[in-house]
């Protein structure tokens, strides 16, 4: 399937849609409305969608609570022909979500498409669990005993999903979710509420009875809030930032019942080891630093070299930096859009100040871009600085710029890379460059991250692996290869096929 940028692609961008909510099967509007613009051209209103109040979040919860009682009764399999139905309407309307994802959040067309090809594939993943096995079969130590390992579901789960994967990331969750028998309130991100008003439509299409699945817009203060302290949730999902992720925890942690699962970003890198394939690295490192803008969770704000080989490295890196285009995510020769919003450009403002600040070695100087291709848009070039020796403490080598800022980091050898590599409060995603399945080896066991590569990007993460991480990235839970673990309890089932009572463990029976 190709993702080039034709006519009939430009014909389905979408303007000033009334965004509704999704609760218990109705289109419903909000007390307030908020506006979405497109980051590249903010005179270009994706639409208006609602603000959604605390007694509407409530809305949806009651109708998922209410839903629950029927939808946990079907099979397993009754559930993954749902999701099947959802795959089937993806892919019809892949070209459509692109271009939505693509005009509401500036990745460009391949990456947009990227995102929509990501939830497809989430899709045909999970409905293929549904003829899985939900437990399994365990000897007692009575032999008439037979005890049962079953995955019931849980109840109520509320995902709460960033801008930069409107569509996949609040797929990840929702769709192991609900195939376990749970049913899902999803609050989509204030930056990209056309996304989630979309997809909704494309549950309604789909076929999900009422109220198995809701979609609320509005913010993360009052409407993700909400949700998150909403005592009738099971479960918290949550994608975005680590001070509003322990903030959830702290809160979900007064409930006994409550589980948070988090991926928070991280201050990833690519580390380049003196052997490196220079192509490789060349490619990986750029890929990891600016595809999205630097807007991933995995992308690499630290490029950790080899002084062997930095020199050469360095000198083809900002040759292909430098060659970045960047603009309106709809033109085919754009590689990079624009920053979300104007925070995202402030936020990335910062981060360079103070790496020049802390003693960065400034390699190219970043620019806010404001000619006429620029204009209505958020738009920065790549920013790149280097420290020929690490340093210890600083704010620009720990902290996540989400955003095109990258450090080139000279090392000398491969403990030191792995130990600059593990400096910082993250540990999500990691790429090594080497051709030495030793050296590999050693990075493999001793660097902390959730995702690794090799002679890869630190992006690009498919969707039947694991996807979060450890230490201040979060507890690791949030994707789909790993959600059912816990989006169902796994209870234990005894039944005895004896005429009499014989207990484990040699405990006696005598009254
Ligand atoms: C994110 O980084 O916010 O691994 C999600 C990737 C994508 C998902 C990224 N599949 O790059």
């Amino acid at each position: 399937m190709s993702a080039t940028v034709t006519p009939d692609l430009l014909s389905l961008v979408m303007r000033d849609v009334k965004a509704q909510n999704y609760i218990n099967g109705e289109w419903v509007d909000g007390d307030s409305t908020f506006v979405s613009t497109n980051p590249a051209n903010r005179t270009h209103v994706i639409g208006t969608a609602p603000m959604t109040s605390r007694a509407q979040v409530n809305e949806a919860v009651k109708a998922a609570r209410a839903a629950y009682t029927s939808w946990r009764r079907l099979s397993w399999v009754q559930r993954a022909e749902f999701i099947d139905n959802l795959a089937q309407v993806l892919k019809r309307d892949l070209e459509e979500f692109s271009v939505l994802v693509t005009t509401e959040c500036g990745k460009p067309y391949n990456e947009g498409r990227a995102d929509v090809v990501e939830s497809l594939h989430t899709a045909q993943y999970v409905a293929g669990f549904g003829r899985l096995p939900t437990g399994h079969v365990l000897s007692s130590e009575i032999p008439a005993k037979d005890a049962y390992i079953l995955r019931k579901p849980k109840g109520v789960v509320g995902i709460i999903t960033p801008w930069n994967f409107p569509v996949a990331i609040p797929l990840w969750g929702s769709l192991p979710a609900l195939l376990a028998g749970n049913t899902v309130v999803i609050k989509t991100s204030e930056e990209t509420p056309v996304c989630g008003w979309r997809l909704a439509k494309a549950f309604e299409d789909a076929g999900f009875p009422k109220g198995v699945i809701n979609f609320v817009s509005g913010d993360g203060e009052t409407t993700g809030d909400a949700l998150a302290r909403h005592e009738d949730v099971d479960v918290i999902l949550f994608t975005g930032s680590r001070a509003v992720g322990k903030m959830i925890q702290q809160s979900a942690a007064a409930e006994a019942h409550k589980f948070v699962a988090t991926e928070l970003g991280g201050k990833n890198a690519v580390i380049v080891l003196e052997d490196a394939n220079l192509d490789i690295a060349v490619n990986a490192a750029l890929l990891s630093a600016f595809k999205t803008a630097g807007q991933r969770c995995v992308s690499s704000g630290r490029i950790i070299v080899d002084r062997k080989i930095e020199g050469q490295f360095t000198e083809r890196f900002l040759d292909l930096a430098k060659r970045v285009r960047v603009g309106d995510g709809m033109d085919p020769s754009v590689f990079m859009g624009p920053l979300i919003n104007p925070d995202g450009l402030a936020k990335w403002q910062h981060h360079n100040a103070k790496a020049k600040e802390e003693g960065g070695e400034i390699l190219l100087d970043g620019q806010v871009l404001t000619g006429p291709d620029h204009v209505n848009g958020n738009f920065a070039s790549p920013f790149v600085y280097r420290f020929a020796q690490y340093k210890e403490n600083t704010f620009c080598l720990r902290q996540e710029a989400f955003s095109p800022h990258c450090a080139i980091i000279g090392v000398d050898g491969l403990e030191e890379a792995v130990r600059v590599y593990n400096d910082t409060e993250y540990g999500l995603s990691m790429a090594v460059i080497t051709e030495d399945f030793r050296k590999w080896r050693y990075v493999r066991d001793h660097a902390d991250y959730g995702l690794g590569y090799v002679n890869l990007p630190s992006i690009g993460a498919e969707v039947h692996l694991p996807f979060g991480g450890v230490k201040g990235s979060g507890n690791g839970n949030p994707a789909a290869e790993t959600a059912l673990e816990y989006l169902t309890h796994r209870v234990a089932f005894t039944v005895n096929h004896a005429e009499e009572i014989v207990m484990a463990q040699g405990l006696g029976t005598k009254v």
